[in-house]
């Protein structure tokens, strides 16, 4: 198949949302959410009432807009009516720390935000301190609670209000998401993406390449704030007219049991820390046979718990690998082609190669850094020159993943090229966990890497070198990791502590050596 070409007037909201009303399809369930079936003429009502009233509020093109808030319908509402009116949106974790709504209020520099019971305190604990989201009406609160001084989503898209302009005609290059990944410094950076890349990789990977189709029902464990989840389980579903499921509460083993039990998905997402949890719980699955697929991404699936689960539910895992700058998968398994320990092949429609140490391509079976090339590579990294110089430019992303490929064509990762620990599917710099633990005042130094868990999972542990006087290693322990809880969201908490009196290995330029921590600390 040849590449799609959008054309130059587009708008995701229309590609994903109305080309749904316009095939037909207004009465399908869109969404399933607490039992509630909600059709797509629906959600479009909904989506377009977010535009006018955004519009209506004052919002102008391109401006942003923040989501904070859990999974449910208003997201999608807020999402793709931001989108609509012609602003760029962008979606983070309900469940973070003030301080990190702080970053990302500064960094987004937002018009509006939508924020929930969940992110609410947090979100307005930083607010408070900042420029953004200061006019009235500018934060919207989504779902149960009392919404206090805040607008309450539903009477605030119900409202009357005075004239809105036309939503904004946008084009097919014009920025519309931006996609939140780690720096290594730590600080989560946005990769800018153009209406049309969603497009893209929908068409090109979801549709031609897994055979998505109106008949799926698609369930996510990751949560919509995640660019993976947003994906498969809002973007493809909606681009072929399927159903999504969503749910608010924490992906736990039994709420995805029940909610399967319940509602007979085709497609489940998953990562494979959950994909762990799931096995370890078993006992309480139901009948699984709904399930044609279940996705993993976000972290690398190790062989054996793959095997396992295989041997155990037999519902295929389609292992990919995807970015946040690349969205969404580009190398991947797919129904009826998959080989355990092994990413898959490279979706048509992208290219790409592996680079060695001088930057020269490699030939095949060697190890090299990925280059891939593809339609919906971010544009850049909104406000970081030098590191949308080093891994992106021209539709290529330089990613710092290691791979191999087989003579038959199949993709091996082989770790990353530098520091950052994959955690839950989400990055970790270590300099951010450092910096955090640094602070408590019975740590003298300490250095944080990845480590394997008991199921081949990559999770943060710390090496901690502590004061003279720090009083009992046990105590100092339980304090840090309530520290650590308090200050830092769940992924990024260290899995295991250790303790040494000894100083930390530095090289000949003081910097900490890592890599024989790592191996000193297995
Ligand atoms: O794994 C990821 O980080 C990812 C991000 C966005 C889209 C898809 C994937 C797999």
């Amino acid at each position: 198949d040849d590449p799609p070409v959008f054309p130059d007037a587009f708008n995701m909201a229309d590609y994903f949302v109305f080309s749904n009303i316009a095939a037909g399809r207004g009465a399908k369930t869109a969404l399933i959410f607490e039992d509630r079936a909600i059709s797509y003429d629906e959600v479009a009502g909904n989506v377009s009432r977010v535009a006018e009233r955004l519009l209506a509020a004052g919002l102008l093109p391109e401006q942003r807009v923040l989501l904070c808030t859990r999974d449910c319908p208003e997201f999608v509402y807020a999402w793709f009516g931001a989108l609509k009116a012609g602003a760029v949106v962008t979606q983070v974790n309900p469940m973070l720390p003030a301080a990190d709504y702080s970053y990302y209020l500064g960094y987004v520099k937002p018009q509006f935000a939508f924020i929930d019971e969940t992110s609410r305190e947090a979100f307005e604990a930083a607010r408070r301190e900042s420029r953004f989201c200061q006019a009235p009406g500018s934060v919207v609160l989504v779902g149960d609670g009392d919404s206090g001084d805040l607008p309450h989503f539903d009477p605030w898209i119900a409202a009357d209000h005075p004239p809105a302009p036309p939503p904004w005609p946008t084009r097919k290059d014009d920025p519309a998401v931006w996609l939140f990944t780690s720096g290594t410094t730590g600080q989560s950076k946005g990769a800018v993406h153009a209406h049309f890349h969603f497009a893209y990789n929908s068409e090109v990977y979801a549709r031609r390449f897994i055979g998505i189709s109106e008949d799926d029902i698609t369930l996510s464990g990751p949560r919509l704030y995640f660019g993976y989840a947003t994906g498969t389980n809002l973007m493809f579903p909606f681009a072929v007219g399927a159903t999504a499921i969503l749910f608010r509460e924490q992906p736990t083993p039994e709420r995805l049991f029940d909610l399967i039990a319940r509602h007979r998905p085709t497609v489940l997402t998953n990562v494979p820390t959950l994909i762990g949890k799931m096995l370890e719980a078993e006992a309480q699955a139901p009948d699984l046979s709904s399930l044609r697929m279940m996705w993993s991404a976000g972290e690398a699936l190790p062989r054996d718990l793959h095997e396992r689960w295989n041997k155990r539910f037999g519902v295929p895992i389609i292992d990919g690998i995807g970015s946040a700058e690349s969205f969404h998968i580009y190398i991947s398994n797919r129904p009826g082609d998959v080989r355990p320990g092994s990413l898959g092949k490279l979706v048509p429609g992208y290219e790409a190669d592996l680079l060695g140490d001088d930057g020269m391509p490699i030939t095949e079976g060697e190890i090299g850094v990925l280059r891939v090339r593809g339609d919906s590579a971010a544009l850049h990294y909104h406000g970081d020159y030098a590191k949308s110089k080093r891994h992106l430019g021209g539709g290529a992303i330089v990613s710092g993943d290691l791979f191999r490929r087989d003579a038959d064509g199949y993709w091996y990762y082989e770790g990353r090229g530098d520091d950052m620990i994959k955690s839950g599917g989400i990055y970790v710099s270590p300099l951010e966990v450092e910096a955090c633990l640094g602070e408590h005042p019975s740590v003298l130094e300490c250095c944080v890497f990845g480590q394997a868990d008991a199921n081949g999972l990559e999770k943060p542990v710390a090496i901690i070198v502590r004061r003279e006087d720090g009083g009992d290693e046990d105590e100092i322990r339980q304090d840090l990791l309530a520290y650590a809880r308090e200050r830092l969201a769940r992924y990024k908490v260290p899995h295991r502590l250790f303790f040494t009196t000894e100083p930390l290995p530095r090289n000949d330029r003081d910097k900490m050596n890592r890599k024989l921590m790592r191996e000193l600390y297995r």
